[in-house]
């Protein structure tokens, strides 16, 4: 099949029923063609044959000016009449084979998919791209039928059927400047095999301001392809990090980041469970860090603002909306998100929670234990009880090294020896003591630590572009606060007047605020393994 390299990473739909009052079609398109879009498709639903041809060539004339190829979605006839560049096709329009026939053999031919099935058939009949969705939910078009949105998890599902086949793909369906980044680092098959674009209507066609729209897009796709060239997690990974990557680097690190913590005094927002925010909070404070609990929705647009480390943790859900509203903020402002999903594979609430916050927003680390992350995934070798996990996993590293990769961010299994990976490198960590099992919510001050540590990170690191990305290695951050927790625990379990979970927790809380970089360097058991 022949390749074409055509643009497609601001893919513009048509609607010029959404247009906003007072914008003609053509001076939205061309404000559109100057913000960045680099391929348009005129999509008509309610013109008759003689207007949606008129339509169609005023557009190719117009974009033609930009050199930007445009497509006739549906019609064969009128991509013929009005010598477009190709044709987008849906499940219930002409097959793609029959259109072939029909058009030049240069015309580009693309076909909507949102099922494994549609995409393996799409590759087969010899599509050049196609166009998977709807990754949300929208008002553009009616996806209400069950399956019809198939979310992040389903659009790398169907990527993974694309991989060496040169067929290109865009996702569709509800995608605007607000969850682009969110899209364009979940979209991506476990090998890492991602989208060549997005394609937007109403993002940019309800806009009184489409240029701006538009460019707003163009540069989050370009940021992203910058990053996404380093690394299996999205992650800035330079090779001045990866020498770091041993055990006398990360020991150093967690030793330096210990006083780092304390210096920077990082704001770590919490919207987690009733059962641990007292403690939690106090764990903030003793590391060094300043805690603040905050759940509305309508608080987390100001919150992101300030800077340092996002917790979410779904051990109760009580505050969807602002979690959902949080990490977006957080995603838009380059905090760390840390994403504790407490009894996930409990039951099938907390799955659904898990998996729409997780197509939301990006997280930089997940954070669980073996039957949390055996539950995102899809593993069914961990059993859990409520919230606790029984036993762990054969291949521990290979289970956080891919869960890393799927979700492109840290993964880190606690337990007895906790895993943390970004995808290539996995750490082994054997500090620690068993009372932290023992005491509620002995999981959730991990996530705290986390959030703590890596918001400190965040914020001293050197700076790179703006919102697109979390400053600074956070694989490091977590190892650090992995490291700093299971040590005081150690310290705690030993003193004197501990004697079980009620002695031990405020013993904890000291041994955290008086931890030391010289205790971290003596204490840290730590082991590497390189992809
Ligand atoms: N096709 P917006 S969703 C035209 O899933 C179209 O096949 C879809 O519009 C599909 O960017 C969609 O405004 C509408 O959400 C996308
Ligand atoms: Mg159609």
């Amino acid at each position: 099949m022949k390749q074409h390299d055509i643009d497609l990473s601001l893919y513009l739909v048509t609607g010029r029923n959404l247009l906003p009052h007072g914008k003609s079609y053509l001076t939205s398109l061309e404000e559109a063609l100057r913000g960045g879009v680099t391929v348009v498709q005129v999509r008509e639903k309610g013109a008759d044959t003689a207007e949606f041809v008129e339509i169609a060539k005023e557009t190719i004339a117009l974009c033609s000016r930009y050199n930007i190829p445009v497509l006739i979605n549906d019609r064969i006839d009128i991509a013929l009449a009005s010598g477009a560049a190709g044709v987008h096709l849906g499940q219930t329009d002409m097959p793609l084979v029959l259109a072939r026939q029909l058009l030049p053999p240069s015309a580009i031919v693309g076909v909507s998919c949102t099922t494994l099935e549609h995409a393996r058939k799409a590759v087969e009949d010899g599509a050049d791209y196609v166009g998977l969705g709807a990754v949300y939910a929208t008002s553009t078009k009616d996806v209400s039928a069950p399956g019809r949105v198939c979310g992040i998890a389903g659009t790398c599902a169907m990527l993974s059927v694309l991989e060496g086949t040169g067929v290109k793909a865009v996702a569709i369906g509800g995608i605007k400047s607000t969850n682009l980044l969110r899209t364009l680092h979940g979209c991506a098959s476990p090998t890492g095999h991602a989208l060549d674009g997005v394609a937007v209507v109403s993002d940019i066609m309800t806009s009184p301001e489409p240029e701006t729209a538009a460019r707003r897009l163009a540069q989050t796709f370009r940021a992203w392809m910058a990053l996404a060239s380093h690394g299996p997690t999205g992650f800035l990974v330079t090779s001045e990090q990866l020498a770091q990557y041993t055990q006398e680097g990360i020991s150093a690190a967690a030793a330096a980041l210990v006083d780092t913590v304390r210096r920077v005094r990082p704001l770590v927002h919490h919207i987690t469970n009733n059962v641990v925010k007292t403690q939690s909070a106090n764990v903030t404070l003793a590391l060094g860090g300043s805690p603040i609990m905050a759940e509305a929705e309508a608080e987390q647009a100001d919150l992101a603002r300030a800077p340092g480390g996002l917790l979410i943790n779904i051990g109760t859900v009580d505050a969807l909306d602002g979690m959902l509203a949080a990490g977006r903020h957080a995603n838009q402002n380059g905090k760390p998100v840390v994403f504790d999903p407490v009894g996930v594979g409990a039951t099938a609430f907390r799955r659904a929670t898990a998996a729409k916050l997780l197509d939301t927003w990006q997280p930089a680390v997940i954070k669980g234990n073996a039957a949390e992350i055996g539950a995102l995934a899809d593993l069914n070798e961990v059993k859990s009880q409520g919230v606790d996990s029984l036993g762990g996993f054969k291949d521990a590293p290979d289970v956080v090294r891919s869960l890393a990769r799927k979700h492109r961010c840290i993964v880190v299994l606690s337990g007895p020896t906790d895993y943390l990976s970004d995808g290539s490198t996995v750490i082994r960590l054997s500090n620690g003591h068993e009372l932290l099992g023992q005491i509620t919510g002995g999981g959730c001050i991990l996530g705290t630590a986390i959030a703590t540590f890596c918001g400190a990170t965040s914020m001293t690191a050197p700076g790179t572009s703006e919102g697109v990305l979390v400053k600074g290695d956070m694989l490091l951050a977590t190892a650090a606060a992995t490291l700093a927790l299971t040590i005081a625990a150690q310290h705690a379990a030993s003193r004197e007047g501990v004697r079980g979970q009620g002695t031990f927790l405020p013993a904890l809380i000291d041994e955290l605020a008086m931890l030391t970089p010289e205790a971290v360097l003596r204490t840290a058991r730590i082991e590497v393994e390189t992809d």
